[in-house]
């Protein structure tokens, strides 16, 4: 038996006893389904990294050439699909008891593969809000008629219902996020570099409560020496094992 297949099964033996489970996802998880992460080499758009125009300051310095990038995002995300790794977390919600999955990501994928209940940390790029009334709705028009776009009922601009760097997070996803992290017993950290906070600082919380961390990630990162369990892997291929191991285990075969 390979070292990977015994932490497998190690894993599968944890989780056949139905422990509550907190997951948190960032870009990576999409990067199998053709989505740039942040900071990968593909996270350039033009001249400009995201950091860069993810802001309030860019956004009302320039909201045409910030919309420019949201639509250019919306398109390559329209057109791709979820992969294996969205749908085995759809399938562990309805498996486990007690399963919260958490994003950093603003793909809207988690829903499109089925979950259900997913707190969206930083908002989802489906959505838009008016910069004066605080009017939120579902827009998936892609390419944009209007760049940038207006509010049809008092013209002010509109914004992508994202939590840009330098925004607080919405408190009550947030609330929830830290809830979740603080009681689970097992949490999965699959695709994110842990670098953003809030956000990065959650795995942590679930550790300093005793929970076993998982991480999934082709690449090393800050958590990786503390996890129980580092999987250098890609989430799409890795999670189908786990969930394979799973329930295999539960048939007895
Ligand atoms: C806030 C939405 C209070 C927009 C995003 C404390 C210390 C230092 C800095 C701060 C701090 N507290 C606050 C800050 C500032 C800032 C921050 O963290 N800055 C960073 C640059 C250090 N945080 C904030 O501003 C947050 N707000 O804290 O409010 C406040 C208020 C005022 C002033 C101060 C504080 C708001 C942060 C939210 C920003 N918005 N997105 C949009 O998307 O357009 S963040 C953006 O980064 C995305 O959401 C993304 O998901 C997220 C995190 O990045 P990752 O998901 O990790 O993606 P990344 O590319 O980095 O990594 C991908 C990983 O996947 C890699 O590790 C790769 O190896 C791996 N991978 C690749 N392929 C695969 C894979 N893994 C698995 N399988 C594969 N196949």
């Amino acid at each position: 038996m390979s070292e990977l297949e015994r932490q497998i099964d190690e894993l599968a033996e944890i989780l056949r006893t139905g422990p509550r489970i907190a997951v948190l996802t960032g870009a990576g998880i999409s990067a199998e389904s053709g989505i740039p992460t942040f900071r990968g080499k593909d996270g350039l758009w033009r001249e400009f990294r995201a950091e860069e125009l993810a802001t309030p300051q860019a956004f009302f310095g320039n909201p045409g050439l910030v919309w420019q990038w949201y639509d250019w995002r919306r398109g390559i995300i329209g057109a791709k699909e979820p992969h294996a790794g969205h749908y085995v977390l759809a399938r562990w919600e309805r498996h486990f008891p007690d399963f919260v999955l958490i994003t950093q990501n603003v793909d809207g994928f988690h829903r499109r593969a089925g979950s259900r209940n997913v707190l969206e940390l930083h908002g989802n790029i489906w959505e838009i809000r008016c910069t004066r009334e605080g009017t939120i709705a579902e827009n998936t028009e892609c390419p944009f008629r209007e760049i940038p776009p207006h509010c049809p009922s008092c013209g002010a601009l509109l914004r992508p219902n994202v939590v840009w760097f330098g925004e607080s997070l919405p408190s009550e996803t947030l609330e929830e996020a830290t809830a979740a992290s603080a009681t689970c017993e097992v949490m999965f950290v699959i695709g994110t570099s842990a670098y953003v906070q809030p956000a990065a600082s959650l795995p942590v919380i679930a550790a300093e409560r005793g929970a076993k961390v998982v991480e999934i990630n082709p690449e090393p990162t800050p958590l990786s020496s503390t996890a129980d369990f580092s999987f250098q892997a890609k989430a799409g291929e890795i999670l189908p094992l786990i969930d394979e191991r799973l329930l295999a285990g539960r048939t007895g075969t």
